[in-house]
């Protein structure tokens, strides 16, 4: 697919500049150094292939040519609140979940708090990353990469969770383009709305696991087990421990994992 497809693709939404890259190490790193140099609310980074795709705490993110869609948003809302910061990547996730049910009619899951699943396997990671002047917040950049085609799928022995592609769910060809306009009318819907009731319910309506019991671990190791009961007004993740008690999770890098 062509660079002139895409900017059709693009065409009616209100997106001020584009970067197409063939290949790149990271649309995250492109869109943070393209921010620091006044990109614009709203600059797009697309890439075909990346070299570099990241993920989060220096995860690796598998981008190659051809058959996926890796792009990040520069965002520099009027307001920006460093407490807004969590319900970025969510709103990732819940506007790749949405594209999917508009275009496609798919069922897709948000493993909390951001990856999108299909069929309980992972399509789709989103990385924010914010851009600070001393303790100004300058802008977020939202990575988004979504499995499009089988070839975009990693091996199984390299993933931490099993992944799949928006083709194999949807049993047809998908136009990687058509669904990153997709994809951004959402977001673009959802932006002015990130902390508020509906957003929250939205998320919470496409949770993965919920009334299962899961493990959460952290990266120092610690671990806690329970039933998955939902999300509060802050989009902390809360569970019912063993104990019977009620805990909450804020948003970081804690792991989710479903215990059966
Ligand atoms: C994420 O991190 O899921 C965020 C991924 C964000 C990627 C986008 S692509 C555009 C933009 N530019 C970038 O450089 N990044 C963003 P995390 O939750 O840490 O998950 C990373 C883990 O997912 C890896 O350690 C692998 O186990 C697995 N993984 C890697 N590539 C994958 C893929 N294509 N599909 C499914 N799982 C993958």
């Amino acid at each position: 697919m062509s660079e002139r497809e895409l900017f059709e693709a693009l065409r009616g939404l209100p997106i001020p500049e584009v970067r197409f890259y063939a290949e790149t190490g990271s649309t995250n790193q492109d869109g943070l150094d393209w921010a620091a140099q006044g990109a614009p609310d709203l600059a797009l980074v697309v890439a075909d292939h990346q070299t570099a795709g990241r993920g989060r705490l220096g995860r690796k993110w598998f981008t190659p040519a051809g058959s996926a869609l890796a792009f990040s948003l520069v965002l520099r809302p009027v307001a920006l609140s460093a407490d807004q910061i969590p319900f970025y990547s969510p709103l990732g996730a819940l506007s790749v979940a949405q594209a999917l049910e508009n275009a496609y009619r798919l069922q897709p899951q948000i493993k909390w708090p951001n990856d999108v699943l299909l069929n309980h396997r992972k399509v789709c990671g989103v990385l924010a990353e914010s851009l600070w002047q001393g303790d100004d917040l300058q802008a977020i950049v939202l990575g988004i990469g979504i499995n499009v085609a089988p070839s975009s799928v990693p091996p199984a022995d390299q993933v931490l969770f099993p992944a799949t592609c928006v083709e194999e769910a949807a049993g047809q060809p998908i136009n990687r383009w058509g669904l990153l306009a997709e994809s951004l009318k959402v977001l673009l819907e959802w932006r002015s709305q990130l902390t508020g009731y509906a957003f929250l319910q939205a998320w919470q309506e496409r949770l993965a696991f919920m009334g299962q019991m899961v493990r959460l671990e952290n990266p120092g190791g610690d671990s806690f087990e329970g039933l998955l009961l939902g999300i509060d007004d802050y989009g902390h993740l809360r569970l019912q421990l063993n104990d019977g008690s009620h805990q909450t999770f804020s948003i970081g890098d804690l792991k989710l994992r479903p215990l059966s």
